[in-house]
């Protein structure tokens, strides 16, 4: 074969390659907005403070990963309340939301820094109007978890319920669909797959991890066990 058409040859190759390379990625382009998921992207990065990836939390549920449904949601505010209410999932999202950047922190060593977008629960519970002696909020998941707070601290430090972290959809292992953002406190405050919220006059109410040893406060600067 002569030098020119060796040449001729490698051009043709070259652009048959370069034709499947542009194919390919231009399909896999339109594959990608035409998934709605595709298009919740963490966000990095929050006013110049680098945060974790929903990648970095460790699952250590007490009963796994729970499933719920968007559409069969029910999110109950009873107790002592003078008007038990319950919220669909839909209902929910069309309430205002907050967002805050906080790091959780486990008791077994990890850490992961966030930027968690949800509903203040000031606003969410005066909707129950809460009852004079009430002074403690209990929480309830779906995998029959609980832990507890006092009122005064929820309304002071303005918590949230979660339904976002970092700009997209609270994935199904970080509590699908709210997690409580306790700042301050350890992660077993952090109850995630909320369903219920029992207002109480009882502050030594004990949750899961509190009644098998871990410290009620659960303040992040205090102790872990209770003495
Ligand atoms: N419903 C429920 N919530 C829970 C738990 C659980 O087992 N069930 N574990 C708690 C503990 S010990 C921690 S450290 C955090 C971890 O939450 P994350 O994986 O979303 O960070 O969830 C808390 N909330
Ligand atoms: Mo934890």
């Amino acid at each position: 074969m002569s030098r020119v058409a060796k040449s001729k040859k490698v051009y043709w190759v070259a652009g048959i390659l370069g034709f499947i390379v542009i194919g390919v990625g231009l399909s896999s382009l339109s594959m990608m907005q035409a998934d709605p998921e595709a298009e919740q992207v963490e966000v990095q990065e929050y006013q110049g403070e680098k945060l974790g990836s929903v990648d970095d939390f460790r699952e250590n549920s007490i009963r796994g990963v729970q499933m719920i449904g968007s559409e069969t949601y029910e999110l109950v505010i009873d107790g002592l309340v003078s008007a038990p209410v319950s919220f669909r999932y839909a209902e929910l999202q069309t309430m205002s939301h907050t967002a805050k950047l906080v790091t959780i922190r486990c008791v077994e060593g990890w850490s992961v820094k966030a930027l968690w977008e949800g509903i203040a629960l000031p606003e969410l519970l005066a909707l129950a109007q809460p009852s004079e002696g009430a002074n403690t909020v209990v929480f309830h998941a779906a995998d029959g978890y609980s832990t507890s707070l006092p009122l005064d601290f929820v309304l002071k430090r303005n918590l949230i319920i979660a339904d976002h972290i970092n700009g997209v959809t609270l994935p199904p292992a970080n509590g699908f669909p709210f997690q409580l953002v306790a700042e301050d406190k350890w992660g077993y405050k952090w109850i995630r797959w909320l369903t219920r919220i029992e207002l109480s006059n009882d502050p030594g109410y004990h949750g899961f991890w509190e009644s098998r040893g871990y410290n009620n406060d659960g303040n992040v600067d205090g102790p872990r066990f209770e003495n």
